[in-house]
């Protein structure tokens, strides 16, 4: 498929041209000509509501951002991706994480067969055994309930989980210890288990492949963990399940495949924390909320589906994102979420934007010649206030930022939470109108002080705000995200759903292994770094010895 490239299209050159002009106004401008700018550039879904008026942009902007979309054909990928078209083109694979949430009664096919029910199918069996986990029906193998899970696997089975877990922790189950396995360093195996009972620990071994090295080596150690307490290799069968497409490895690895929850290819791991891959966060949240949260994720999809792209939440950031990076050169978006519970939403975010759209090549295998995914990256408020934000108000980069924030606590605690979401205020304030000179200069300020307390201003951010940490708003959170990747990957002309980039490490590793490994010196053929690395590590084994 041979698509115009994207810097010949007229859309994309009327940006270009059109960038010129706007990257000579200042925020303060654009607020100042017009008084309802703030009320006029905001935008509402479901239960978020975006404010996007601090943003380097006009209504001519908006046009061509719609222009752009229409040239790229952005509605008929979208309507492909929905309807089960195998738009991943490198893997032949269609890309239905949509179809995780679909309401029982759809209909979505693939090769011809309804997927819907089997994905209800998969869900009900996961309600059920979260649920006779929680109750304490399942019993572990010396007849004790389950009081710890801890969910092994990495990156796509981890992130999501972990990230789930956390934002919904209110919900939990408090007399459950959920804990998370993914780093192939022992440590982390280690910590995940110390204090914990083998008698009352069930594992749940999260792979799409059941190959993956760092989980498959975290499931083994877990076997022998739990072995050597419950000495019989039946046990295995009460205390390990499996989240997998691959029924034969399971088996092989001795858990019962009657206590495997599927998924398919259509499922991209970065994409498939509300397939099986959510099964820890069901345990944790039961079964009810897990489908509040699907709801929301579902009202997302519907909204990015049909509402009109003026309008269109995953749209206006994809296209914002697409805006700065390919036009602004700005290599970073900071996402700032203003609730605790989402301290590990930015690095969940990280797999899904950066490995979906740090892409250099187009689908059709031509080089780009424009910049795509900029770099990911957060911390909760107000921590990072404290912290990096220095940099973001006065640093020489242009750093646009994402800020999520709450109208209640779920822990309202006297007045924290208006401290708090002050501070969103604030913060998108001072960044887009700055503090001028003058301004400086009027307070008394000693001159040569006046540049350093200066603030130039004119950077832009996002504002998103919801009732309250909801299971539903956390579906519409992470379906707006995944929507808006979707948007950039689609001008980028980009493949977001494969992953080559992770391959060449691997491969590399797994030669360097037997390396580190074997009693006699190795003969090594690396680059004259990796030879001598290699050797200064085999020797530091050898003393520690
Ligand atoms: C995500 C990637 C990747 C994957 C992990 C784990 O989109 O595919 O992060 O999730 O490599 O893979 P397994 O689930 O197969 O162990």
């Amino acid at each position: 498929m041979t698509k115009t490239p994207l810097r010949e299209m007229a859309a994309w050159k009327a940006l270009e041209t059109h960038a010129t002009t706007i990257g000579t106004k200042h925020l303060r401008e654009m607020f100042a000509a017009d008084a309802r700018r703030g009320e006029r550039m905001t935008a509402e879904a479901c239960g978020l509501f975006l404010d996007y008026s601090k943003h380097r942009i006009d209504d001519q902007t908006l046009s061509l951002f719609q222009a752009l979309a229409d040239e790229c054909g952005l509605e008929d990928r979208r309507a492909a991706m929905f309807r089960g078209d195998k738009i991943n083109l490198t893997e032949n694979r269609a890309v239905l994480h949509t179809a995780l949430r679909a309401p029982r009664e759809a209909v979505i096919e693939v090769d011809g067969r309804n997927v819907v029910p089997d994905v209800h199918a998969v869900l009900d069996k996961m309600a059920a055994f979260a649920e006779s986990i929680r109750s304490g029906v399942w019993t572990g193998f010396t007849g004790k309930p389950i009081r710890n899970v801890v969910n092994i696997g990495i990156g796509g089975s981890d992130l999501g989980p972990v990230m789930a877990y956390e934002a919904l922790r209110h919900y939990s189950q408090r007399e459950l210890t959920m804990r998370f396995v993914s780093n192939v360093d022992g440590s982390d195996f280690a910590e995940a288990v110390h204090g914990l009972d083998p008698e009352e620990t069930l594992f749940i071994v999260s792979s799409k492949t059941f190959t993956t090295l760092e989980t498959m080596t975290n499931a083994h150690s877990a076997r022998v963990w739990a072995l050597a307490r419950l000495k019989h290799h039946d046990a295995v069968a009460k205390h390990f399940v499996a989240v997998s497409t691959n029924a034969a490895e399971v088996a092989k690895f001795g858990i019962d495949t009657a206590n495997m929850f599927g998924f398919w290819d259509w499922v991209g791991g970065r994409y498939s924390m509300d397939a099986a891959i959510g099964l820890s966060t069901m345990i944790a949240i039961g079964a009810e909320n897990f489908q509040r949260m699907l709801a929301g994720f579902h009202a997302m999809d519907e909204h990015f589906r049909t509402a009109p792209l003026a309008r269109n939440l995953p749209f206006l950031m994809g296209m914002l994102t697409v805006w700065y990076t390919s036009f602004f050169s700005a290599e970073t978006v900071a996402v700032l979420p203003y609730d605790n519970y989402l301290k590990r939403f930015p690095a969940y975010l990280q797999q899904l934007t950066m490995e979906s759209n740090g892409k250099h090549v187009t689908l059709d295998g031509r080089r780009v010649d424009y910049q795509t995914c900029p770099i990911f990256w957060g911390e909760p408020g107000t921590n990072g206030q404290h912290s990096f934000y220095q940099l973001i108000h006065q640093g020489t980069r242009l750093i646009p930022c994402d800020f999520i924030g709450f109208a209640h606590s779920l822990n309202p605690l006297g007045n924290h939470h208006d401290l708090l979401m002050s501070n969103v205020f604030a913060q998108a304030e001072a960044l887009a109108f700055g503090k001028t000179t003058e301004q400086v200069k009027a307070e008394g300020t000693a001159d040569w002080l006046v540049p350093h307390r200066t603030f130039e201003g004119n950077r832009p951010s996002s504002v998103i705000l919801a009732e309250k940490m909801t299971p539903e708003i956390l579906g519409q959170l992470v379906a707006l995200y995944e929507h808006s990747v979707f948007v950039q990957g689609v001008v980028w002309q980009i493949d977001s759903f494969d992953q080559w980039g992770v391959e060449l490490g691997k491969v590399l590793a797994v030669r360097i292994i037997p390396e580190l490994e074997s009693a006699a010196e190795p003969e090594l053929k690396h680059d004259s770094s990796t030879n001598a690395l290699i050797r200064r590590y085999r020797a530091m084994r050898r003393k520690q010895a």
